[in-house]
């Protein structure tokens, strides 16, 4: 009867809260803790394409990266939806929304191990300074320096200029280390009537010591396989971070840029972003790649299979 009367409480507050947001618009808690592993760039040790091999001294170490949790930090969680990659904390959590909602990011720091401050800053998404997770010297607050241990609650809201697809990484003081060790993920906003795809794709370009990288991993056999079925309405969500631009392109597909016109390579700076959908009607497999030269023969490069309906 208690649990009852408790549950029943709980309902009345949550319709309360409802009533004050935008209709249809929802409260979406997303809980993230960083956590130290050991991280392979090119675990199968080869390029399959080029023939060459390395050794894992040159492409493991040990870094941090985002991981989803179940309430209260209790438990890991995907961080991708199935069919998204290995899912293996590069990216950090794919975070989705729907303009109108508000996003209540539960940030807990577990890093033992290099025992370094972390913090998440987001694109694209409304929020007051205490939300930016940016360290300043002499201005920023605990957002900006959440020590081991410690945690951080990021409040935002998705605006009607938030729809879309946008990065967000550490912006502590350890950002430079942190985000060439991979702590970065994407935050994907539907339109207030777009439909959700059947298959969304995130594809984080960014350099990693002597590699280019494809959600911190390198060649073929090594970088996300995406699979989709003819059908499918799939969704690309394409990130870049560090400090060059890179050439997203797809083989056998086109889409149409925001400027209307047919395409089939698309270029994305530092911590720019962007989503592209289509119907998929191409069944077979199919290389995607980074299409700057040299950033495909250090790595950039992965396969898309498309099964036949
Ligand atoms: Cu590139």
């Amino acid at each position: 009867m208690i649990r009852r009367a408790a549950t029943a409480a709980l309902i009345a507050i949550g319709a309360a809260g409802l009533s004050a947001a935008p209709a249809g618009a929802a409260v979406r808690h997303v809980w993230v803790a960083a956590v130290p592993v050991t991280w392979n760039i090119v675990p199968n040790g080869r390029d399959a394409i080029m023939g060459v091999r390395y050794d894992p001294s040159e492409t493991v170490f040990g870094t941090v990266v985002y991981r989803r949790y179940s309430r209260g930090w209790k438990h890991p969680m995907r961080n991708l939806p199935h069919g998204s990659g290995d899912d293996d904390g590069m990216p950090g959590p794919l975070i989705r929304a729907r303009v109108g909602d508000r996003i209540r990011v539960h940030f807990k720091n577990l890093d033992t191990t290099f025992r370094r401050s972390h913090s998440m800053h987001f694109h694209g998404v409304r929020y007051k300074p205490s939300s930016d997770g940016a360290y300043v010297p002499g201005f920023s607050g605990r957002d900006a320096d959440v020590k081991p241990g410690q945690t951080w609650t990021y409040k935002l809201t998705a605006g009607n200029q938030s729809a879309g697809v946008w990065p967000y990484h550490d912006h502590s003081p350890s950002m430079d280390e942190s985000i060439a060790g991979g702590m970065y993920g994407a935050l994907s906003i539907l339109g207030r009537h777009q439909h959700k795809p059947d298959k969304e794709f995130v594809v984080i370009f960014a350099p990693m010591g002597q590699f280019q990288t494809i959600d911190g991993r390198a060649f073929v056999g090594n970088t996300p396989v995406f699979h989709s079925k003819v059908g499918d309405d799939v969704q690309w969500d394409v990130l870049a971070m560090g400090s060059e631009h890179h050439t997203f392109h797809v083989h056998g597909h086109r889409w149409v840029a925001p400027d209307g016109t047919d395409r089939d390579t698309q270029t994305v700076g530092p911590a720019e972003s962007f989503a592209i959908r289509w119907k998929e009607k191409d069944p077979g497999t199919w290389l995607y790649h980074c299409h700057v030269e040299t950033h495909m023969m250090q790595g950039m490069i992965g396969i898309y299979r498309v099964a036949k309906r």
